[in-house]
């Protein structure tokens, strides 16, 4: 199995590989804003709306069923840790935005999840290959407290961009607010330049 290791993505913004004021742990230690979701494969459905030429709905059996690439990543908390070294194997963001197709007119993409979640970011921060819908963390199918059966990774951002237990890709062509970008959390979320909080 080819491993794609981007644990260089730092180099892009001008930082070292540890940004400022991060820990490195190796723990993964589980953050969430309310308990595990339940995840029933005979039910879960997983859409791609909006501005876009066709929505797109998969099935559990067909979302396992799309091309995926496993790649090394870090992964850095807005509260202070990063675990490096993850290998995530998933589905890339720009896969499924062509099979969707992207209307000119979208500039934004929010992400929605089981448990109510919500993120959003611009379109161009999204269109990047290391942005990936993670099915697996070393190896393994990812852990229900981490996301499982599916979450989104963001190597570019601090990780309260990808949201954990994704069920829904909306394309938008205004800019809309997620859960903790509501909530005085940078909307920008660039650890090297340790955008954590927002002035709002
Ligand atoms: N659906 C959902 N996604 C989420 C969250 C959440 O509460 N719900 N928390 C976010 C935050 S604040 C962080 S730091 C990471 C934590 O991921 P982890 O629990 O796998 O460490 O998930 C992000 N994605
Ligand atoms: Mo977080």
């Amino acid at each position: 199995m080819t491993i794609r290791d981007v644990t260089d993505v730092h180099e892009e913004f001008g930082g070292e590989r540890l940004p400022p004021g991060q820990s490195e742990t190796a723990e993964f230690p589980v953050l969430s804003k309310g308990d595990t979701p339940e995840f029933d494969p005979e039910t879960w459905t997983f859409t791609v709306t909006g501005a876009v030429e066709t929505e797109l709905r998969y099935s559990w059996a067909e979302f396992q069923e799309l091309p995926t690439e496993t790649q090394r990543q870090d992964f850095h908390c807005v509260t202070g840790w990063s675990r490096l070294d993850n290998d995530f194997r998933g589905v890339p963001f720009p896969t499924l935005a062509e099979r969707a197709g992207v209307d000119d007119a979208a500039a934004h993409v929010m992400f929605t999840s089981l448990d109510g979640y919500s993120t959003n970011l611009p379109l161009e921060d999204c269109m990047r290959d290391d942005v990936l819908f993670a099915l697996e963390l070393d190896g393994e199918a990812l852990p229900p407290d981490h996301g499982g059966p599916l979450r989104v990774v963001t190597p570019h951002k601090y990780a309260y961009k990808g949201a954990k237990w994704v069920t829904g890709v909306e394309f938008l062509t205004e800019q809309e607010r997620g859960y903790w970008e509501q909530r005085g959390y940078s909307n920008t979320a660039n650890p090297w330049n340790e955008e954590r909080r927002s002035s709002l």
